[in-house]
Formats: structure tokens, sequence, C-alpha cells
């Protein structure tokens, strides 16, 4: 395992270990597959406040899938449904429910970037494929990762259309204000027992990332439940991919539900960054989304002496941040304010996570007891745990 000597989220290249044979730019796009993408859409429009950006169907010529484009500052979202029996999306659905199907990277060179990965044991998703509007080209590729997620390698510098060839703007009298959703943060994989470390090293391998924190079992359980988490980087620190499996604990592990209901691995949440996440996440409880029961009051008492104990001074009010039920994390470089969605399918897999970092570089480790507490209290209501 490569060590980071040192991490620093600039846009330099930092991650020591990191190799640079797959420059990463940052993230494309997000594409899942859903049984019902207009009703998805609207949605993320009026429940999360993303902005109607392009659109490809019937009305533009594609016959087999329909894909709605959300748009919400540097954030874009794919809806895509089939829209007859044959097509192989339909599978994905049946199988999964809605999901993650399509993480993709936005690169300089996607021939490159597919020979490089697929060179190093990438198994093949699309070979490098160029398409042409009258607003220029783009070239695609794209690899599996885990189950059956991909990640798509998208190079645009000759493009200036608003998303791909194929979409056509989307027009809507309906444009929900942002909720303040600035860019994807991280991304999180659930794989199967004791598979983490053989994505771990394929992230390693494949891509050149590098694992700059981890979280084993001892520090990752409560009363009932475990699971062990990897932390995968690429080498600017634009592109982080945790990588959770489940373990042995009293009750099922969170992500052992996940698995059951996801049938095999897949995203298990999408954490997205704003600049305010007063406002964010009052604007979205107040649109209706719905988020994980709010940490009991002892965790609010200990925030105080967390943050002494690191002296960081924190600019939010305590009480509108547990009000709000937004949990705070510290650490030597400074804290970070997090909260959790609760899935936003029937199946109880996707959810979002809502980050503002103020100086920290992790995850909330100090948070995933008082988390994977409230996660359990809904999985005790779904019989699941
Ligand atoms: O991305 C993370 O690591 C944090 C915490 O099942 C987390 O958001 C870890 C595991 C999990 C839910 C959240
Ligand atoms: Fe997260």
């Amino acid at each position: 395992m490569k060590d980071i000597k040192s991490v620093n989220y600039g846009l330099e290249k930092i991650f020591e270990g990191a190799q640079d044979f797959l420059p990463l730019m940052g993230t494309d796009y997000v594409e899942l597959y859903v049984g019902n993408a207009k009703q998805a859409a609207h949605f993320y429009k009026s429940a999360f406040g993303f902005q109607s950006h392009a659109y490809k169907g019937l009305e533009t010529g594609s016959k087999d899938s329909v894909s709605y484009v959300l748009k919400q500052d540097k954030i874009r979202l794919v809806l895509t449904s089939p829209l007859h029996s044959k097509n192989p999306i339909n599978e994905h659905i049946v199988k999964h429910g809605d999901g993650v199907k399509v993480i993709a990277l936005w690169v300089e060179d996607a021939k490159k970037s597919w020979e490089e990965t697929t060179k190093r044991g990438a198994k093949s998703y699309m070979e490098p494929t160029v398409e042409e509007d009258e607003n220029g080209k783009v070239v695609r590729s794209g690899i599996y990762t885990y189950g059956e997620t991909v990640h798509l390698f998208v190079e645009r510098k000759e493009y200036n259309g608003s998303f791909l060839p194929g979409y056509r703007k989307w027009e809507s009298e309906f444009q929900p204000e942002s909720v303040g959703l600035k860019f994807i943060d991280h991304m999180v994989g659930n794989v199967g027992w004791n598979e983490m470390n053989t994505w771990v090293k394929w992230y390693e391998d494949v891509m050149g990332f590098v694992n700059f924190l981890s979280f084993d079992d001892k520090q990752i359980h409560t009363d009932y439940s475990a699971l062990m988490s990897k932390v995968m980087s690429n080498g600017n620190g634009r592109i982080k991919f945790p990588i959770n499996e489940p373990a042995e604990g009293k009750k099922k592990s969170q992500i052992e539900e996940y698995l059951d209901f996801y049938e095999g691995s897949g995203v298990q949440h999408i954490a997205v960054a704003t600049d305010d996440i007063l406002k964010t996440v009052s604007d979205l409880r107040a649109r209706g989304v719905e988020f994980l029961s709010t940490p009991p009051e002892a965790y609010y008492d200990a925030i105080p002496g967390r943050l002494e104990e690191f002296s960081h001074e924190l600019k939010e009010d305590l009480n509108t941040l547990q009000s709000l039920g937004i949990m705070v994390d510290a650490d030597e470089e400074g804290y970070l304010l997090q909260i959790f969605t609760k899935p936003v399918q029937d199946r109880p897999t996707l959810f979002f996570e809502i980050i503002q970092r103020m100086g920290a570089r992790g995850f909330g480790a100090g948070n995933f007891k008082a988390l994977f507490e409230s996660i359990e209290r809904e999985q005790g209501l779904r019989g699941t745990l």
C-alpha cells in the first residue's frame, strides 16, 4: 500500500503515492437508472433544488430510453428510464431498483483513459466512442467498477453544447431555486463481505488512486452493527471514493441491508458540498426532504469539548445546528458539518449526505456512532436490523 506523505486538497497534484496515468479533472455527471425518470426529475427539482438542463427522449429521436439532465452549480444529475421492456436498462432496474449506474469522470483524453485502465485490468464497458453534433464533439469510454456500476471517461474539450450530443436544452417554466448544493464531495460504494480490499487494490492498480484514510470495525461499530471503510482518492483529491464492507456484529450491518436490497454492490451515498449548510438544510427540510433522526442531546453536549480539543471556533450557532439535526466533527485541521437523508427510493439503498467542510478533510469519524445509531433506528422500523 502506498503511503500519503502530505495531504492537501488544493488543485495541484499532492498525493505523492498517486499515479498520473489517469488525470481526472472532476466528476462530470452521475447517472441514475430509475423506474420513472419524469417523476424522479420532478422530485430532484422540487425537493433538492436542481434545475432542468438537458433532455433526450422520443421528441429528440431517442426511441429506447429517456434521460433528464438536472443541474445545480457544478453538479449534473442524469435520470434515465427505458421506454420498452426489451431495453436492458430494465434488467438493471428490476434487480437493483433505482440506483446509480454511471459515475462519469471528466478527463482530457478519453481514449487514453480507457487504454491505461483496461491495460491494468479494468473490464471494458464502452470502447472510446466519438459523438458529434453542431456544438462539437465529445469522446466517451467506460469501464466497470464494483457490482454493475461503471465509470465513464468524458472528454469534452472540443464541445460547447449544454450536455452531450443527442441531448437538447431542456427549457422549463418550473425552475425551483437552488438550495445551495455546489459540487460532489465524495461518492461511497458498498461492496460485499471481504471485498473491500479487492476494490481498494483495484482503485490503486487500475486507476492509480491512493488509500488515504481507513476505518476498521473497531472504530465503526455500535452495540449492534459494524462496518469497515477505506477512502480512495485520485492524485489531485478531486475524486474521493470511500469503499465500505459489512463486518460481523450482534445484528445486521447497514451495509448488509444495502447489499440485500440492492442485490449486490453499488453506490451507497452521494455527498454534496454546500458553503451554507444551515440554509441548505432548512431549504431541503421545507421542501420535504427527509433526514435521519437528530442525534440525542448528549451528542450535542459533547460538541463544544470536541472543538475545544482542537482549538476550533464554531462559526455556526450550535442550537441552530441541533434544531436542524446537523452533526459536527473536528480534527487537527478544522471541523466539518454533515447530515444524511433517508434513502431516496423505497428500497433502503441510495441516500444523500450534505457536507460543509470548515478545514477538515476527514469523513466525520467522530459522528459515526451517532450516525449509525440513527440508521439503526430506521433499520429497526423496517424490521431489517
Ligand atoms: O462517507 C463517509 O465515510 C461518511 C460516513 O455507511 C459514513 O459519510 C460511512 C459509512 C456509512 C454511512 C456514512
Ligand atoms: Fe460520506
